[in-house]
């Protein structure tokens, strides 16, 4: 996949692609990445890239020709079908659904932004769609970029282990992680589960997933709006809630 990233910190994306599963993608060459500063394209004395805002009030704008200019190069380096992807709080929320989606396209281009904003006529018409990873706000695009990055490389074929492929797999399916254990047994009198030292993979296998469920229920109980539970999971969901002592769903 080619993904090029407009940015007038190129060398924090570089720095965020270098190390772990994505520094193996880039080098592996399962993904390209490029990147465009719209600052080496302005062309005055100062190389100016941001202004005051229309209408007053505090704070300086992306000013649209370096932006334009620079989206417009990296255009021209994508292949066709390679949306341009604004990243703002402004934006659709970005969720593994929607890197999914985008792990199925050939490229992307990311236009991470940074001042107060940039001046709407660049959203309106050069930019396919907003994406917002959280709701909060940031002092710029770039750290959404990498999450986006991140999050649509690890899906790419060839950039996990068969086993981390496997574990991914099992979670596509809205719940949130069973807990993890490892060495050792005891840990300042903190015991690992029994179940998970028993060797019985059956029970293994629905302690894990009454943890899922009951953890998805207690942090994100909006996520269970989204996806039927069978008959198992009911069960499971039911027993966690009893033992844990929280109300079950309706
Ligand atoms: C700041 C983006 C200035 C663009 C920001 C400009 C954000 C978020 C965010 C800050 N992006 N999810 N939350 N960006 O806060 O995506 Cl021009």
């Amino acid at each position: 996949m080619h993904i090029e990233v407009v940015t007038l910190f190129p060398e924090m994306i570089r720095a965020g692609l270098a190390v772990g599963v994505v520094g193996r993608a880039l080098a592996g060459g399962v993904i390209r990445v490029g990147t465009e500063d719209p600052r080496l394209l302005a062309t005055d004395p100062h190389r100016t890239v941001d202004d005051r805002p229309y209408g007053g009030g505090p704070g300086m704008v992306m000013k649209v020709e370096p932006l334009a200019v620079a989206i417009r190069a990296c255009a021209g380096r994508l292949p066709q079908g390679s949306p341009v992807i604004g990243l703002s709080a402004q934006g659709r929320p970005f969720t593994q659904q929607a890197a999914r989606r985008l792990a199925g396209l050939p490229g992307m281009m990311l236009v991470a932004g940074r001042y107060e904003g940039i001046d709407q006529r660049i959203v309106d018409q050069l930019i396919d769609e907003e994406l917002s990873i959280g709701d909060y706000v940031l002092s710029g695009g770039e750290l959404p970029a990498l999450v986006v990055i991140d999050a649509v490389a690890r899906l790419l074929p060839g950039v996990l282990g068969a086993a981390e492929s496997a574990a991914q797999d099992s979670f596509g399916d809205g719940l949130l992680d069973w807990p993890q254990y490892t060495r050792p047994e005891t840990w300042e009198g903190h015991r690992v589960p029994a179940v998970l030292q028993g060797g019985n993979h059956a029970e293994i296998r629905r302690w894990r997933l009454k943890q899922s469920l009951g953890r998805t229920w207690r942090m994100r109980p909006e996520l269970f709006a989204l996806r039927a539970l069978t008959g198992e999971e009911r069960e499971l969901l039911y027993e966690f809630c009893a033992e844990a002592g929280i109300d079950p769903p309706r």
